[in-house]
């Protein structure tokens, strides 16, 4: 058996791994640009193609966190897929697709991960939904390709905790699940978040596009009182969440998109956005410079970014 604080440092290594990713990214750009076209089945973003329906969720792929394990089917359609992802337990959890090459199984994975792989050879991050509160559901939309996959919790110790759920996709012919019209366009930029414009009241739908060249991740959280950004980055790098938090928290996670190794492709969120302050933040890790030095993230370099929802 895995033991604990070999998770811990697998997590670890495992922020380390994307966010070096990321690092490579911004220093051989072109490279990895030629790189993301090489398996990008559609490389140009991926246009909306109707307005949603008030029953698409009803042919949505759901996968739902207990705190034991993730509830979902274990077959796909190949394409454009709406996924919605609700969390029934008492811990925060995430649910991010990886693609796994022919004969990697997830036990290879993460022994290559463990084993020092910056990413455990020819497996390929594919988003999914990000850190979600107890309670708490996120739709989002991703394109998926035939191939193996596993749906991973990153959070704390719950790539061991949390049994990772199989998944085939299938190139079955099925129709693109129709794109959400965007009501926002958010841009992860290096390093910032960029809006096009504010977010309203209500259910919202953000276009979430990634300009390159660095990969980044979104998630979003939901100040609770007077919280400011330093008590979130204060719990966030503090507390364990592998646990179920004690409350007060200082903000709840509403739900994310997960960092992918295809830049261009786009990704749809969509959930209902109430009155108040949101703080948008991505917490991919930078490479330390230091071994024994701070550890940063994006968010250090000013990926972290207060929204306002008026009533
Ligand atoms: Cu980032």
């Amino acid at each position: 058996m895995t033991s604990a604080p070999f998770l811990d440092t697998l997590g670890l290594m495992r922020m380390l791994a994307t966010a070096q990713g990321a690092w490579k990214h911004s220093l051989l750009a072109a490279a990895v640009l030629g790189c993301a076209c090489a398996f990008a089945s559609g490389a140009s973003p991926d246009a909306p193609k109707s307005k949603t329906s008030a029953s698409a969720s009803a042919s949505a792929f759901k996968i739902v966190a207990t705190d034991g394990l993730f509830e979902a089917p274990h077959r796909l359609s190949a394409g454009l897929r709406h996924i919605v992802f609700e969390n029934r337990g008492r811990q925060m959890h995430e649910a991010m697709l990886i693609k796994l090459p022919d004969g990697m199984t997830p036990a290879a994975y993460f022994a290559a991960a463990k084993a020092g792989a910056t990413f455990p050879e020819g497996a390929l991050d594919y988003s999914g939904a990000g850190l979600t509160a107890p309670g708490e559901r996120v739709e989002i939309w991703l394109r998926v390709d035939p191939g193996e996959y596993m749906v991973v919790c990153w959070n704390g110790k719950h790539p061991g905790s949390v049994p990772q759920h199989l998944l085939t996709v299938v190139a079955d012919g099925a129709a693109d699940d129709p794109a959400p019209r965007e009501d926002v366009v958010l841009r992860l930029a290096d390093f910032r978040f960029e809006l096009d414009r504010p977010i309203e009241n209500g259910q919202r739908v953000l276009r979430v596009e990634t300009p390159g060249p660095s990969m980044h991740e979104l998630d979003i959280f939901r100040m609770r009182g007077e919280a400011t950004l330093a008590d979130l980055e204060r719990w966030y790098k503090e507390e364990d969440h592998a646990l179920a938090h004690a409350k007060p928290t200082p903000a709840d996670a509403m739900g994310g998109v997960s960092d992918q190794h295809d830049i261009h492709r786009v990704g749809w969120l969509r959930r209902t956005f109430t009155p108040g302050r949101y703080v948008f933040t991505c917490h991919l890790s930078l490479p330390k410079a230091d071994k024994d030095g701070p550890q940063m993230s994006h968010a250090d370099l000013g990926m972290i970014r207060e929204v306002v929802v008026a009533p």
